[in-house]
C-alpha cells in the first residue's frame, strides 16, 4: 500500500497541535495561508484521513482513546440526513421514543447466544463514586434487550400490531482495533428502528423499505453508490434470520464498507423475550420483528469517498454552508461597496433558501479565506471584487472541480440553485465512475486474488457454502485483513447453468461482491 498506510485507513492520527507523524511524505505547507494539508489522499490515506476530519472541523481528538468530539459542521450533516429519514420513517407511521442507557445484567445475559460473541465490547458501570455497585450496570450497545422485555409487556392482542418504534441515541461499542473517527469509534450516534408485526409477510416488506431509505440516504443526501444486497450466513446479524444491507467502497483503500443494515430478525428475539400476542382466531401467536440502523459512519464514508488534497468535499444537500461569499478588495477601491455588496448577495440567497453565509472578517486575506472554506468542503464560493461590483456581476468557484464563471446579479438566484444541483450530481456522477472502474467480475481463483492485489471491488459465482467462506478467509488472511462476502446484490448478472464458485469449484448458486472491509 502506497505510502507506509496502516492496515485500516484513518486511526487515531494527529492528536496534538501541529506535531508530525512519522512515516508518509510530507507536503509543504501553502507559504501564504499555512491551510493546506500535509497528507495526499493518494500517498498516504490514513494521516490524510485524520488531517482532513480535524482540519475541516468536523472532529476534535479527545482524551479518551476512539471518543471523539462531534463539532458543528459534523451535526449539521448529521441533523440533515436526520431531517430527511425521520420524515420518511414518520411515513411508514414508525414513531419516535427513548429507552434508557443503561442495561441490567440479567435482561443482557437472557439473549446469551448472541451477547456471547459481542461481550468483549460490552462496557459497564461498576462505582457511584467511591462504592462498588451492588450490581454492575452495562451501557447499551444496541438496544433489543432494553427494549424487548417492554415490546412483551405492550403487546397483548392482534390490535396491538404493527407496532414500529424508532430512536435517535448514542452506543457505547468497546472496540480494540484500531479507532477511526466516524468509521470505527468507542461511542457513535445512530438510530435504531424495532419493529414487531403479526406476520412475516409485512416484516419482509419493511425490511426493504427501510434498506431503500438507507439507500436514498447514501446516493440522493451524501452522492455516494452503493449495493443493496443480502449478507451471507457467516455475515448476517446472528441473532436475526437474515440481513440485507447497503455496501459502499472506497477506492483508495481497496475496502468495502457496510453502509447501513435492515434486518429481518424472525421469530427468534420474540421466543427469548416472549412476545405473543392473540391472533384474530383467538390463538396464540409470536410476533415477527425487524430491526435496522444507520450511523454517524455515514459521515466518514462521505469524506473518504468526496475529499482531495484540498480538504472537505461537501454535497450541497448535507452542507451547512453552500456557499460563501467572500470579499475581495482592491487598494482603494470602494471596500464598503463590496463589503455591502457581499451582505446583499448572502440576504438574496438567504432569501431564497440557500445555506449562504458572508466571511467578512477583516484579519484575514481573501487567499487565506479561500483555502479556510475549500479545507472545510463548501461546494460553491463567491467573490466580489472591483471589478464584479461595476460589473453588477459575481465570480462563482465551484469546490469539486474548481470551474470558475461570472454571473450577473440578476440571475444569480436561479444560477447558483441549478450550480448546486450540477454539483450534488456530478459528485454522485464521479463516484460511480470511480467505483464502477474498481468493480471485477472473476470466475476463478486465480482472477480473484489477481483482482484482490489490485484493490478490487469483486463480483464472483458463488456456491453459498459457509464452509467456504471461511475458507477464503482463511487463504486470504494477511497484514491487509482477511477478505469477506460484503453481499449477495438483489440485482443479480446471468449466471449461465454450470457456472463454477470461484472458490470451491462446486456448482455457484449465485454472483456475490468479495472484498476486504473496514
Ligand atoms: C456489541 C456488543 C453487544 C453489534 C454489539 O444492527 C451486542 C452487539 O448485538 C450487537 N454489536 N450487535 C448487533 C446489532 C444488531 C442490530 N441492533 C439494532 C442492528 C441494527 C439496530
Amino acid at each position: 500500500m502506497a505510502g507506509g498506510q496502516t492496515k485500516k485507513a484513518g486511526g487515531e492520527g494527529k492528536k496534538g497541535g501541529g506535531e508530525t507523524k512519522k512515516g508518509g511524505k510530507k507536503k509543504e505547507v501553502k507559504k501564504e495561508t499555512g491551510l493546506g494539508l500535509s497528507y495526499k489522499k493518494d500517498e498516504n490515506f490514513g494521516e490524510w484521513y485524520s488531517e482532513v476530519v480535524v482540519h475541516g472541523e468536523m472532529i476534535e481528538y479527545y482524551d479518551i482513546s476512539g471518543c471523539y468530539i462531534l463539532r458543528p459542521w459534523t451535526m449539521s450533516i448529521w441533523e440533515a440526513m436526520q431531517e430527511f429519514f425521520d420524515a420518511e420513517i414518520k411515513k411508514l407511521k414508525i414513531k419516535n421514543c427513548y429507552f434508557p442507557l443503561f442495561v441490567s445484567p440479567t435482561v443482557l445475559q437472557k439473549e446469551k447466544e448472541h451477547v456471547e460473541g459481542f461481550a468483549p465490547e460490552v462496557a459497564w458501570v461498576t462505582k457511584s463514586g467511591q462504592s462498588d455497585l451492588e450490581v454492575p450496570i452495562a451501557i447499551r450497545p444496541t438496544s433489543e434487550t432494553v427494549m424487548y422485555p417492554y415490546y412483551s409487556k405492550w403487546i397483548r392482542g392482534h390490535r396491538d400490531l404493527p407496532l414500529k418504534l424508532n430512536q435517535w441515541c448514542n452506543v457505547v461499542r468497546w472496540e480494540f482495533s484500531n479507532p477511526t473517527p466516524f468509521i470505527r469509534s468507542r461511542e457513535f450516534l445512530w438510530q435504531e428502528g424495532h419493529t414487531a408485526f403479526a406476520t412475516k409477510a409485512e416484516a419482509d416488506e419493511e425490511v426493504l423499505d427501510i434498506l431503500e431509505l438507507y439507500r436514498r440516504v447514501y446516493e440522493e443526501y451524501l452522492a455516494i453508490p452503493v449495493i443493496k444486497g443480502k449478507k451471507s450466513e457467516l455475515e448476517k446479524f446472528a441473532g436475526g434470520l437474515y440481513t440485507t444491507s447497503v455496501e459502499a467502497f472506497i477506492p483508495n483503500t481497496g475496502r468495502g464498507i457496510q453502509g447501513a443494515t435492515s434486518h429481518c430478525l424472525g421469530q427468534n428475539f420474540a421466543k427469548m423475550f416472549e412476545i405473543n400476542f392473540e391472533d384474530e382466531k383467538g390463538e396464540k401467536a409470536m410476533v415477527w420483528q425487524n430491526s435496522w440502523a444507520y450511523s454517524t459512519r455515514t459521515i466518514g464514508v462521505m469524506v473518504m469517498v468526496h475529499g482531495d488534497d484540498k480538504g472537505l468535499v461537501l454535497p450541497p444537500k448535507v452542507a451547512a454552508v453552500q456557499v460563501i461569499v467572500i470579499p475581495v478588495p482592491f487598494k482603494d477601491a470602494d471596500t464598503q461597496g463590496i463589503f455591502d455588496a457581499c451582505t446583499s448577495t448572502v440576504n438574496t440567497l438567504t432569501e431564497a433558501g440557500i445555506h449562504a453565509e458572508a466571511d467578512l472578517r477583516d484579519n484575514y486575506s481573501p487567499g487565506w479565506k479561500y483555502s479556510h472554506w475549500e479545507l472545510k468542503g463548501v461546494p460553491l464560493r463567491i467573490e466580489i471584487g472591483p471589478r464584479d461590483l461595476a460589473n453588477s456581476q459575481v465570480r462563482v468557484v465551484r469546490r469539486d472541480n474548481s470551474a470558475k464563471v461570472d454571473i450577473p446579479m440578476a440571475s444569480l438566484v436561479e444560477q447558483v440553485k441549478d450550480l448546486l444541483v450540477t454539483i450534488q450530481k456530478s459528485l454522485y456522477d464521479v463516484a460511480t465512475q470511480k467505483r464502477d472502474a474498481c468493480i471485477q467480475k472473476v470466475t476463478t481463483w486465480d482472477e480473484f486474488i489477481e483482482a484482490l492485489g489490485q484493490k478490487k471491488l469483486i463480483l464472483a459465482p458463488w456456491c453459498d457454502e459457509e464452509e467456504v467462506e471461511k475458507d477464503v478467509k482463511a487463504r486470504t488472511k494477511g497484514e491487509m485483513g482477511a477478505c469477506k462476502t460484503l453481499c449477495t446484490p438483489f440485482e443479480q448478472p446471468d449466471l449461465p447453468e454450470g457456472t463454477l464458485c470461484f472458490a470451491s469449484g462446486k456448482p455457484a448458486k449465485k454472483w456475490s461482491y468479495w472484498g476486504r472491509s473496514y
